[in-house]
């Protein structure tokens, strides 16, 4: 039997979230997503924050379709066309077929790239949350695809044309995206520069904060950022280059102290240039402050940097611990912003356990409680990469190829 004759089976993968802590803020080129300095990350546990697809193709298939958390979705975003279009061309290279454009006129190829592709996708936690659902989405769709098609090799170039921040998604641990210097991206990369073994003790804590407003989207930010602060050029050519150094370093001597120090510094240098872009674009709102001024207290009894915060276009707090921390100040917390409602699904994640810190620290670094500050913590550490998921009760799409609604 040809190859192109079998019966053609879904594909699903899953993909991380991650979180900066050298962070993207900037582009030279807006369509091929090209960033104006490189960044570091440390990816997710998927056992926390997973998106999950699935991708069929079949000769019934009409058109390309897509579904998002379960609602149709315009498969012509010009940007998830970049990715359907790239690994199309991608496949028709690997098959033999040349490297053509990436449309099928003059060469057919093989049939079943010719085929319509049907994709599902979701996320296994609230999109609304602002937990960079964008970054693990994109780079679930180009593994997905990638699986699909059989296509092998360096993917994290396709997944950045998607969203800048997914091409860092595409490895475990602690991963780097080099900005590349060449015009058609293709030095444009993630790479990984510690597997997610590598710090076992590190904790990741995220403080899901209450907020109603709308803030302005990453993209239509940075742009404005690029265009009119002279804070974020300065920061581009002559900060981050050596805190990418020095964070590197930090990782691979598991150094926290130097870790969550440079962590803070370089949250805070974003969002200065936020508030440096003008009109000025504010992330960080009051519960975030309080948060900030909370961990300096923290640190500052203990004498030494024990939790790191750092924020992203948005006012959720994401910090950074080691294992025996995580109690203590898991404790603090819950005294600082007390659940209105649902205490008991107020902390999520791995397991807590019950602390009593001593008087002397709480007297140091509680002020006021702020009852419903904080919707919930979130408590994970890094994790994997992308993964195929052989399990076929968890393919999203059924054997019609549509959003299974029995599950
Ligand atoms: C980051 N952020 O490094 C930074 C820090 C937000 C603050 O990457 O336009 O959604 O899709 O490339 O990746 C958010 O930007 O923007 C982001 P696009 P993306 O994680």
């Amino acid at each position: 039997m040809a190859e192109d004759d079998k019966p053609l089976a879904p594909v699903t993968c899953t993909a991380p979230v991650n979180i900066a802590v050298i962070k993207y803020w900037g582009k030279r080129d807006e369509d091929l997503i090209l960033p104006i300095n490189s960044s570091l990350s440390v990816t997710l546990h998927q056992d926390q924050l997973r998106t999950t697809t699935t991708a069929v193709i079949s000769r019934d298939f009409t058109e390309d379709r897509l579904w998002l958390n379960g609602k149709e979705a315009d498969v012509g975003h010009p940007r998830l066309q970049s990715c359907l279009r790239e690994m199309r061309r991608l496949a028709r290279k690997r098959r033999g077929g040349g490297d053509s454009n990436g449309d099928n006129s003059g060469d057919p190829g093989p049939l079943s790239l010719a085929y319509k592709v049907h994709i599902a996708s979701e996320n296994n936690f609230p999109t609304a949350a602002g937990l960079a659902s964008s970054a693990a989405g994109y780079a679930c769709l180009v593994y997905t695809l990638a699986r699909l098609y059989g296509v092998e090799g360096e993917l994290s170039e396709v997944a950045r044309q998607g969203s800048g921040s997914a091409c860092r998604s595409m490895f475990g641990g602690f991963v780097q995206w080099i900005m590349g210097e060449n015009a058609d991206g293709k030095d444009s990369v993630a790479q990984q520069v510690a597997p997610e073994t590598h710090w076992p003790q590190l904790r990741v804590l995220i403080l899901v904060v209450s907020a109603e407003k709308k803030l302005v989207g990453s993209t239509a930010g940075m742009q404005t950022s690029v265009q009119t602060s002279l804070l974020l050029k300065h920061r581009a050519k002559a900060v981050v280059p050596e805190r990418m150094a020095q964070m590197i370093e930090h990782i691979q001597q598991q150094d926290f102290e130097a870790f969550g120090k440079l962590t803070m510094k370089e949250s805070n240098q974003f969002h200065a240039t936020c508030l440096d872009t003008f009109p000025p674009i504010f992330y960080l709102n009051d519960v975030s402050k309080q948060v900030v001024a909370l961990v300096h207290r923290f640190n500052g009894h203990h004498g030494k940097t024990k939790v790191a915060y750092t924020f992203d276009a948005g006012p959720n707090a994401v910090l950074f611990m080691l294992e025996d921390t995580v109690d203590e100040f898991v404790e603090v917390v819950k005294r600082s912003f007390p659940p209105e409602k649902n205490s008991d699904q107020f902390l999520t994640g791995l397991p807590v356990e019950a602390a009593a810190p001593s008087e002397e620290l709480l007297s140091a670094v509680l002020t006021d409680p702020v009852p419903g500050a904080i919707q919930y913590l979130l408590l994970t550490k890094p994790g994997p990469g992308p993964v195929l998921v052989e399990d076929a009760s968890c393919h999203l799409l059924g054997a019609d190829g549509l959003p299974r609604s029995n599950r």
